[in-house]
């Protein structure tokens, strides 16, 4: 981690380890100190803390920094951010302005260019915490670095090619900054399928459907979470270990659906992934879906349970992508009459999230498919559940409607995850019935379904 400070708060060691220098403390003064957490050969992420080192507690704080020519912020988390010129304001995000004395709080950034800034301000006064604005260093001021890669990992699975991924404009991209599709297959309920979910199907998936993603269904109502949350975490976490070690990304779904308003499940998301952005914060391949199907409830109700949400995972795990479900089962509000208008107007606050769209391909067609281009120009979409069948999840498998389906996706380069790798009585499972009684999950094991997302999910991929 590349790390050099402009923090005058803490005692600094000299670099000639043989003479210990303190920085005298300002007697009322708040800092500010930069931080590169990871670095590419086209960017960089930082993180800002921002430290309150006054004896009296402060309501809000303002971080100025600036980049040289060619470098630019791309997106920002934990603050709400403005830009003059080159000059970048970062303030609180809501949630954060308030700091206690001796109290501090952080922020992140990514960066399009490889230009360190080149002043820092908070609350007007230089970042070291002295009154009038300096210069940060160039080169650190102390022992040598550790050198981060210039490039993500070497390696052939999904997660060692892209490493962490982050929201870039509209589109889902890798470390490295180029935008990317994964494509995967989601559970079913863990409280009715976890034995679908053992060496032999994970592996099936990772090395013969080379699937680039699992979403892991947790149901919270129906038997699912609410009934036994630790029972319920430590099964999710332990699957998003099984898809790292198969460098797969894993999509955690808090599966929402009756009732409709995530409202209703609001204190229970706030426990749930504060235990797992805690315990996975260090994982690159973990992406969340705080929501699964918001129905019956106002696009207004569902941003502000995203605004509630987002910042208890953010606090453990600031650059992870977080997706948020859409008013009408997550059909960005066709299914209830609306449309992504309502979410263009009035975004979810929050930088590196995305929104879910989902579809049934024998149920939802051209209009859906229209509304999802519509939005697609202005809103990052993550297709996090769809189906080849109705909405019912049986019926028919509609292979024309699901290959216009995913020929969209594949155009517009969404990512997307299929209900569901499992074996339950229903057209909609990728398994015949019965299969996870064995350890057969090979093509002769996959149904109508199984064998057309196989045959889709395995063709190379575009990172
Ligand atoms: C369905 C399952 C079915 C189960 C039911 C319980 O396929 O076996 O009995 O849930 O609620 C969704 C939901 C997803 C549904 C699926 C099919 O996210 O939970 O699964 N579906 O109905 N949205 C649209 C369809």
């Amino acid at each position: 981690m590349r790390r050099w400070r402009i923090l005058a708060g803490v005692a600094v060691v000299a670099a000639a380890a043989t003479v210990a220098t303190v920085i005298a403390l300002p007697a009322s003064a708040e800092t500010a100190a930069f931080t590169v957490t990871n670095s590419w050969s086209s960017g960089y992420q930082a993180q800002v803390e921002v430290k309150n080192n006054t004896s009296a507690s402060i309501n809000t704080w303002r971080v100025q920094l600036t980049l040289p020519a060619g470098t630019t912020v791309v997106n920002s988390w934990n603050a709400t951010q403005s830009v003059s010129g080159s000059t970048y304001t970062f303030t609180p995000a809501g949630w954060n302005g308030t700091l206690a004395a001796g109290a501090s709080t952080s922020f992140g950034f990514v960066a399009n260019g490889t230009g360190r800034p080149t002043s820092c301000q908070v609350n007007g006064a230089s970042c070291d915490g002295s009154t009038s604005p300096t210069t940060p260093p160039t080169t650190p001021p102390t022992t040598p670095p550790t050198t981060p890669p210039t490039n993500p990992p070497a390696g052939t699975t999904p997660v060692a090619i892209n490493g962490q991924l982050r929201v870039c404009g509209t589109k889902l991209c890798n470390a490295n900054g180029k935008a990317i599709q994964l494509r995967g297959m989601s559970t079913h309920g863990l409280q009715w399928f976890d034995k679908c979910y053992n060496k032999a199907s994970l592996d099936a998936l990772a090395n013969d459907w080379k699937a680039d993603l699992l979403r892991i269904s947790m149901y919270v109502q129906e038997g699912g979470y609410e009934t036994n949350p630790a029972g319920f975490t430590a099964r999710v976490n332990s699957l998003v270990d099984e898809a790292e070690n198969r460098g797969l990304y894993a999509l955690v779904d808090f599966h929402t659906l009756t009732p409709g308003d995530p409202n209703f499940n609001l204190d229970r998301a706030k426990t749930f992934f504060r235990e797992v952005s805690a315990r996975n914060a260090n994982k690159k391949n973990i992406i969340y879906e705080i929501t699964n199907e918001p129905n019956g409830v106002s696009w207004a109700g569902i941003k502000s349970y995203a605004e509630q949400v987002i910042p208890v995972i953010r606090a453990n795990d600031p650059d992870a992508v977080v997706i948020v479900g859409t008013r009408g089962w997550s059909s960005l509000g066709v299914s209830e009459g609306a449309n992504s208008g309502e979410i263009t107007a009035n975004p979810v606050n929050a930088a590196n999230i995305m929104y879910a769209f989902h579809f049934y391909a024998a149920s939802h067609l051209d209009n859906y498919r229209a509304e999802v281009q519509r939005a697609a120009a202005s809103l990052p979409l993550f297709v996090t559940e769809f189906g080849t069948v109705t909405y019912t999840g049986g019926g028919q498998v509609d292979l024309a409607s699901s290959a216009t389906w995913l020929d969209l996706l594949d155009r517009l380069q969404i990512s997307y995850a299929n209900w569901t790798y499992s074996d339950a009585g229903e057209s909609s499972a990728a398994l015949k019935a019965g299969t996870c009684n064995g350890s057969n999950y090979g093509t002769s094991a996959l149904s109508e379904s199984g064998t057309f997302l196989r045959s889709r999910i395995s063709t190379p991929d575009n990172f």
